[in-house]
């Protein structure tokens, strides 16, 4: 098992024979890692549903962190504008709109390093609120006591996401405000209040295939591995300190979504943020890759994200369905 204490105090928190094991999975000729991925994805999953997430962000930019990739931190002149904590009943408004949309969880993102206590009260009412409505909930509000996770799960928070975003090596070069340490601990205090786990990364930041690896038996690791793992590529933000990153090798993605699959046979893979810079068909490359997840929703957080008629056309095209909330869980 791995702990954060592992990560900090001892070196690198991986085996060098789980490394070497994902490492020939991830160099199969593409044909026999596909079909190997596909075999373990039937084997758990309806192979054509693919679960249906809607994000909100509650409260935009400003952030204290220093995260190169983001366009919410305060580091970088990304040209967004900050806004406060939304009130809870215009968040339960566009929840409604998402449900109507045919999502069944409800993602709800802040930009900050942690929640302030005096916040607390209103993240609960908007938990409370959302799940009324019968949808999961989810949030990401960075970093979490023991206490405050113990308040969102009281209030009946389904899911945290927490990514780990890349390698244990590769972190320090992309964010120097917190520590990978730091994202492990937090993903513990959810875990063991019992809150389910969505934590994945950023492919794309400039990190090598190896860093890609090395981040998914990471995940895989954890003493219980997420129920979710969302696969991001990188929208690049100008002004942010990635702006110029070269793009990932399509195929490179593809078989990055395989081994998660692999490797995390029962998680929820999602094809994450970056889809309106994939063509249709590198989409369902990753989903018979074992992707079963995406956000719907023409905007993310702050970025793109593909229209809901493009979406609904291509899981015409690709004979794919939204799966419903009791297959999902
Ligand atoms: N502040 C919280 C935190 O960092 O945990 C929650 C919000 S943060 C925006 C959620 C995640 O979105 C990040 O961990 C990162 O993986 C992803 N993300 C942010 N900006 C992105 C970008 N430009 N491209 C791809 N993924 C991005
Ligand atoms: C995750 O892994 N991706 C989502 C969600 N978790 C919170 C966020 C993607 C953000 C993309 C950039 C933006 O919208 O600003
Ligand atoms: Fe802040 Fe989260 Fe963006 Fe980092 S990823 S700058 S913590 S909003």
């Amino acid at each position: 098992m791995l702990s954060s204490a592992a990560a900090s105090s001892e070196g690198s928190i991986l085996k060098d024979d789980q490394l070497e094991d994902a490492r020939i999975i991830y160099n199969l000729s593409l044909n026999d890692l596909l079909f190997r991925a596909q075999q373990v994805h039937r084997a758990h999953f309806d192979p054509n549903a693919i679960q249906m997430s809607r994000l909100l962000s509650i409260k935009t930019g400003g952030c204290a962190e220093d995260c190169g990739y983001c366009s919410q931190s305060a580091r970088y002149p990304t040209g967004l504008k900050a806004s406060k904590l939304m009130e809870v009943e215009r968040v339960l408004t566009q929840a409604r709109k998402a449900k109507e949309g045919g999502a069944t969880r409800y993602c709800m993102g802040a930009a900050w390093r942690n929640p302030k206590d005096r916040d607390m009260d209103a993240l609960v009412a908007m938990i409370e609120g959302v799940k009324a409505l019968g949808m999961e909930t989810c949030m990401t509000l960075g970093m979490l006591t023991a206490e405050q996770s113990g308040k969102l799960a009281d209030a009946g928070l389904d899911y945290y996401n927490h990514n780990i975003d890349t390698s244990e090596r590769y972190y320090s070069e992309i964010i120097t405000t917190r520590t990978f340490a730091d994202r492990l601990d937090t993903l513990a205090n959810v875990r063991n209040d019992g809150i389910k786990v969505c934590a994945g990364g950023i492919l794309g930041m400039g990190e090598t295939v190896e860093d890609r690896i090395s981040m998914l038996v990471t995940l895989a690791n954890l003493p219980v591995p997420p129920e979710s793992v969302p696969i991001n590529m990188l929208i690049p933000i100008p002004g942010s300190k990635l702006a110029d990153a070269a793009p990932v090798d399509p195929i490179d993605f593809v078989r990055t979504i395989a081994l998660a699959r692999i490797l995390m046979p029962r998680s929820h893979v999602r094809l994450s943020a970056g889809r309106t810079d994939m063509s249709d068909e590198m989409q369902a490359l990753c989903f018979f890759a074992g992707a079963n997840s995406i956000f719907i929703g023409d905007t993310l957080l702050t970025a793109g994200n593909p229209d809901e008629d493009h979406d609904a056309a291509l899981f015409r095209r690709l004979g794919l369905k939204p799966m419903q909330l009791e297959q999902a869980q």
